[in-house]
C-alpha cells in the first residue's frame, strides 16, 4: 500500500522504497497546507489568527502544545504546524453545552470515538452526572463545590487521588498540590508519571538534578547531537529550527530510532523564503540507525565498548581528569562492558558492530556532545537504565557541566516539568514540606503518594474512592483499558476539570462532575483585572503567558478559581489559607511560590516576562552533583535489553505511537502525513520481511493479543496490517487505541512509567468481523 510515489534522494538512501513513507522534507509547504486545512474547517474562528500571532512571544500566550523552549528573539511567527493545530483546536466556535448533553446519554457517548467527543467543541457549563437519567445535567458552580466539598470531608483523604495533566500553569499547579496536602494526602500523580518520570528519577539518581542540563545556547556550540527515541518533526517541531541552525554550523546528528521519522531526516523551514521557494531542504541526521525497540542499552554499550578499545589504542579518548574528579562507579561499568559479547550486543540492538564503531569514532572526535531523548527511552521496563547508559556515555568524555554539552530530555506537555517544580509530586522527599508547614500552619502528610500506575490499580481494586482530575484524559491515557474501563463507574466521586469532552468524562458513575475551564489563550479576569500565568519549558526557563481571547462561555472559570472553590468548600478554616483572596490577583500566588522555593523563584513577578524566560538554574552546569556519592554516577544495567520479555517465537514488541495529527488522546484528524500514512488509525505496522516470515499478507485484518502471561486476556481486533520500514521483531500501532494491550504491571522498574514502547504481543488473523464504525455524531 504505497501512499506517495517515492522520489529517492540522498537522505532516502536507506529507506525501503516498497513501504509507505513521506518523500518530502518535514516543514515546507506540507506543513503550511496542513495548518490551512485545519484553519479552513468550519469550526475555526477567524480571530484565531490574532491568537496565533501572539503565540510564544513575550507578553503573548505560550503555546499549549509542546514544552520546547521559547527563544528571546522570536521569529515573525513563532509557532509550528502542531502548535497551530493545538491553538485552533482550543479556539473552535463549536460548543458542547447542556443542550448537547440533554440529547445524548452517557452510555451512548461511550461508543463515540475520541475525535468525535472532542469535536463537539468547548464545554460551556458545569455539569453533574445524573445516574437515574444517564445524562449530564446543568448545575451551578456553588452546587458543585458544596456537593464535592461535602463528599470529600467524609472520605479518607488517603483514598482520594488528585491527578494533573501537564498543561496547567505554575500558579494552578501550586494551588492544586497545596490543596491536596492541606486536605491530607500526597496522591498527586501527574501525566509525567506516564512520560518523563523515568527521566526525573534516573537523572536525579545519577547526576543529582531531575531535569535536563542544557539551555538553548548549548545548541549554538555543540558539535554532535545523539538523538534517542524523540520524534521532533511531530512532537516538538520548533526544535527543528534549532537543529537546522546547528546543522548549518556543521554540527553532526546521529539518530537511534526504530522508525524512520521524517523530521529527523529532512526539513524545510517554513519561515525561510529561500528554502520554501527553491524546495532545498536541510538534511538532519548524518547517520540514522534503526535500533530495535528496547535496544538502546545494547547500542550504547556497543559504542562505549568501542570507545574503551580506542582508548587502549590511543590513550586520548576518555577525559581522565573529569573521570577521576567527578565520577564514581566507573570500574564496575568498565569491567561489565569489556566482558560483553558482541553477538549479544548486535542481537539486542539490531545494529552491527561496524555501525556502532562509526558512531564511536565520531563521538571520540567531537568536543561538545548533547544527548537528546524522548519516549523511546523512557517508556520501557529498563527505561531508567537506558537513560543511565546515555549518561555513562556522556560522562566518558566529560560531556556534562560545560558549554555545548549535556543531556536534554524533550518534555511533553507545555508545563509538565514546571508542575513537578512547584510541588505536584507523589514523592514527599521532593517537596519542601517543612517550609509549607510553616507557611500555612499545618502538618503536611509525609507518606509517599500514588503514581499514575498506583492510582489506576487503586481504581481497579476499589481502594480509590474519589478521583479529581485537573485536565487530561487519565482513563484513556493509562495502560490496560480493557481491565480498567469498567472500574471507573464504581468511584464515589469523580471530578473532571476540562476544556473538551473526552472518554474519562463518560466512564463515570454516580457522583461525577464536569467542570469547564478557560484555555490559556483566553482572557482570565479576576476582580476585573486581566491575569497572567507562567510556565516552565523543557530547558528550565520560566515564561509569563497572557491570554487575550474572549472566553468560550460566560460560565467558564479559570483553573485557579475552580481550585479555590473546591478547596474552600472542603478544608477547615485556616487564617493562613486565603484561596479566594490569592485568586483575585495571581501575583499573590507567585509570591507564595517564591516563599516556598526562594532559590528558584526570587523576584518572580518582576522576572516572568523576561524575553526567553528566566532560568531556574541547574547545579550540574557547575559540576555540582547532588547525588548520594556527591559525584556523577556511572551505572551498570541489569540487562542488555530494556524490554521486560524477550521477543521471538511469534512474540513481537509493540511500540505505541503518536501520529502527526494528534496531541496525546486528542485526535485532530486521521492523517499521519510525516509517515506517509493517510489512512484510518486502526492499523498495525510490521516489516515486510516479518510479514512474509509470519505467513501473513499485507492488507489483511489482524488482531493483536497480549503475550504478557499474567492471566488477563488483552486483545485488539479490526487492525489492518501494513508493511512498513521497521526492524524485525516489532510491530507498531497507535496510542491510545492500542492501550488495551499494554499491561498495567509492565513499567519502568525505577519510576513506574508504563512500558508503552515495549509491550509483548502476538498477531492473529482476525476472525471477528471488523467492528462497526462507531456512530458519527455529526
Ligand atoms: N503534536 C504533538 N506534540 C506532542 C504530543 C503529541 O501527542 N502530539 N505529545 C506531547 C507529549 S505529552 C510528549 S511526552 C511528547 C512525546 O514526544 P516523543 O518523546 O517524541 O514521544 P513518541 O512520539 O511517543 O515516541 C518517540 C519516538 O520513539 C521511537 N521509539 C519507540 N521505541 C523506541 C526505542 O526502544 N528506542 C528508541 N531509540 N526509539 C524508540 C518512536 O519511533 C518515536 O519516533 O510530545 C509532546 N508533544
Ligand atoms: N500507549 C501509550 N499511552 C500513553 C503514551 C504513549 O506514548 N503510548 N504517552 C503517555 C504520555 S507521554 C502522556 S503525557 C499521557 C497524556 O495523558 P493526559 O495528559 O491525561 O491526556 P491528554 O490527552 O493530554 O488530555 C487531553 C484532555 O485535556 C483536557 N484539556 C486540554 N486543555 C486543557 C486545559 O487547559 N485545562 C484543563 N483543565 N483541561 C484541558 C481536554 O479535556 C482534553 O480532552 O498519556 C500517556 N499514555
Ligand atoms: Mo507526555
Amino acid at each position: 500500500m504505497k501512499q506517495y510515489e517515492p522520489a529517492p534522494s540522498e537522505p532516502e538512501r536507506d529507506q525501503n522504497p516498497d513501504t509507505p513513507f513521506y518523500p518530502h522534507p518535514t516543514g515546507g509547504w506540507g506543513s503550511v497546507r496542513s495548518v490551512l486545512r485545519q484553519l479552513g474547517t468550519a469550526t475555526a474562528s477567524p480571530a484565531v489568527l490574532d491568537t496565533l500571532w501572539h503565540q510564544n512571544k513575550p507578553r503573548g500566550h505560550m503555546c499549549t502544545s509542546c514544552a520546547w523552549a521559547k527563544p528571546a528573539s522570536p521569529h515573525v511567527v513563532e509557532f509550528c504546524e502542531n502548535g497551530a493545530k493545538a491553538t485552533i483546536w482550543d479556539h473552535t466556535r463549536d460548543r458542547c453545552g447542556p443542550a448537547f448533553f440533554a440529547k445524548h446519554t452517557v452510555t451512548e457517548l461511550r461508543d463515540w470515538r475520541d475525535h468525535d467527543l472532542e469535536m463537539q467543541g468547548r464545554l460551556t457549563h458545569p455539569m453533574r452526572y445524573d445516574a437515574a437519567s444517564d445524562h449530564y445535567v446543568e448545575t451551578s458552580w456553588e452546587e458543585a463545590f458544596t456537593a464535592i466539598g461535602t463528599k470529600l470531608r467524609v472520605l479518607d483523604p488517603k483514598s482520594t487521588v488528585f491527578y494533573a495533566s501537564g498543561r496547567a500553569s505554575l500558579e494552578t499547579s501550586y494551588l492544586w498540590a497545596l490543596f491536596a496536602r492541606l486536605y491530607g494526602h500526597n496522591n498527586l500523580p501527574d501525566s509525567s508519571n506516564m512520560c518523563h518520570e523515568t527521566t526525573s528519577v534516573a537523572l536525579k539518581q545519577k547526576i543529582g538534578s531531575p531535569v535536563g542540563t542544557c539551555v538553548l545556547e548549548d545548541f549554538e556550540t555543540c558539535d554532535l547531537l545523539l538523538f534517542f527515541g524523540q520524534n521532533t518533526g511531530a512532537n516538538s517541531p520548533r526544535f527543528l529550527h534549532t537543529l537546522q541552525q546547528a546543522r548549518r554550523r556543521g554540527c553532526k546528528v546521529i539518530t537511534f530510532n526504530p522508525v524512520r521519522e521524517r523530521g529527523l531526516i529532512e526539513f524545510i523551514n517554513p519561515q525561510n523564503p529561500a528554502q520554501m521557494l527553491t524546495g532545498s531542504s536541510t538534511q538532519i541526521s548524518d547517520i540514522y540507525l534503526q535500533v530495535k525497540p528496547g535496544g538502546d542499552i545494547a547500542a550504547i554499550a556497543g559504542i562505549a565498548k568501542h570507545l574503551f578499545a580506542l582508548e587502549d589504542e590511543t590513550g586520548s579518548v576518555l577525559d581522565a581528569q573529569f573521570l577521576t574528579e567527578h565520577t564514581s562507579g566507573r570500574s564496575e561499568y568498565e569491567a561489565w562492558l569489556r566482558g560483553l559479547d558482541w553477538d549479544a550486543i548486535e542481537a539486542s540492538s539490531g545494529l552491527s558492530s561496524a555501525d556502532l564503531m562509526q558512531v564511536a569514532k565520531i563521538y571520540a572526535t567531537s568536543e561538545r556532545v548533547i544527548g537528546v531523548f524522548g519516549m523511546g527511552l523512557t517508556q520501557h521496563v529498563g527505561g531508567a537504565q537506558s537513560i543511565g547508559m546515555l549518561i555513562n556515555l556522556l560522562l566518558m568524555r566529560g560531556n556534562m557541566g560545560r558549554p555545548g554539552a549535556g543531556i536534554c530530555p524533550v518534555r511533553g506537555h507545555s508545563n509538565v516539568q514546571g508542575q513537578r517544580t512547584v510541588g505536584i509530586s507523589e514523592k514527599p522527599d521532593l517537596v519542601p514540606l517543612d517550609i509549607l508547614a510553616r507557611q500555612f500552619g499545618f502538618e503536611p502528610p509525609r507518606e509517599e503518594g500514588m503514581t499514575s500506575v498506583d492510582a489506576a490499580q487503586g481504581v481497579l481494586d476499589g481502594s480509590v474512592k474519589a478521583f479529581l482530575s485537573l485536565g487530561g484524559n487519565f482513563a484513556r491515557a493509562i495502560p490496560d483499558q480493557g481491565r480498567t474501563d469498567p472500574a471507573w463507574s464504581q468511584l464515589e466521586l469523580n471530578v473532571q476539570v476540562a476544556t473538551k469532552l473526552n472518554r474519562s468524562h463518560v466512564l463515570v458513575g454516580d457522583g461525577a462532575w464536569l467542570l469547564p475551564c478557560l484555555v490559556r489563550g483566553e482572557e482570565d479576569r479576576q476582580a476585573n483585572v486581566p491575569q497572567a500565568v507562567s510556565l516552565e519549558d523543557s530547558l528550565s526557563h520560566i515564561h509569563g503567558s497572557i491570554g487575550r481571547r474572549k472566553p468560550a462561555s460566560d460560565s467558564l472559570r479559570s483553573e485557579p478559581a475552580i481550585i479555590a472553590g473546591l478547596a474552600t468548600a472542603t478544608l477547615p478554616e485556616n487564617p493562613k489559607v486565603r484561596c479566594h483572596q490569592w485568586v483575585s490577583d495571581y501575583g499573590q500566588i507567585r509570591e507564595l511560590i517564591a516563599d516556598t522555593y526562594p532559590e528558584l523563584f526570587q523576584d518572580y513577578n518582576d522576572r516572568m516576562f523576561q524575553p526567553g524566560g528566566f532560568y531556574k538554574g541547574n547545579p550540574v552546569r557547575d559540576r555540582t552533583w547532588k547525588t548520594a556519592s556527591g559525584k556523577a554516577e556511572f551505572t551498570t544495567p541489569d540487562s542488555l535489553s530494556a524490554l521486560g520479555t524477550k521477543p521471538g517465537g511469534g512474540v513481537y514488541t509493540l511500540m505505541t505511537l503518536r501520529s502527526n495529527d494528534q496531541f496525546n488522546t486528542t485526535i485532530y484528524g486521521y492523517r499521519d502525513r510525516l509517515r506517509g500514512l493517510d489512512t484510518d488509525r486502526m492499523i498495525v505496522l510490521m516489516s515486510p520481511a516479518e510479514i512474509t516470515a509470519a505467513g501473513l499478507r499485507e492488507g489483511q485484518e489482524v488482531a493483536l493479543v497480549s503475550a504478557h502471561d499474567d492471566g488477563h486476556s488483552r486483545r485488539l481486533g479490526g487492525l489492518r496490517l501494513i508493511a512498513y520500514d521497521l526492524p524485525m521483531g516489532c510491530v507498531a500501532a497507535y496510542y491510545p487505541e492500542s492501550n488495551v494491550l499494554v499491561p498495567l504491571e509492565l513499567y519502568d522498574t525505577a519510576s513506574k512509567t508504563p512500558a508503552f514502547k515495549g509491550a509483548p504481543v502476538r498477531l492473529e488473523i482476525d476472525s471477528e468481523a471488523l467492528p462497526k464504525e462507531p456512530k458519527a455524531p455529526r
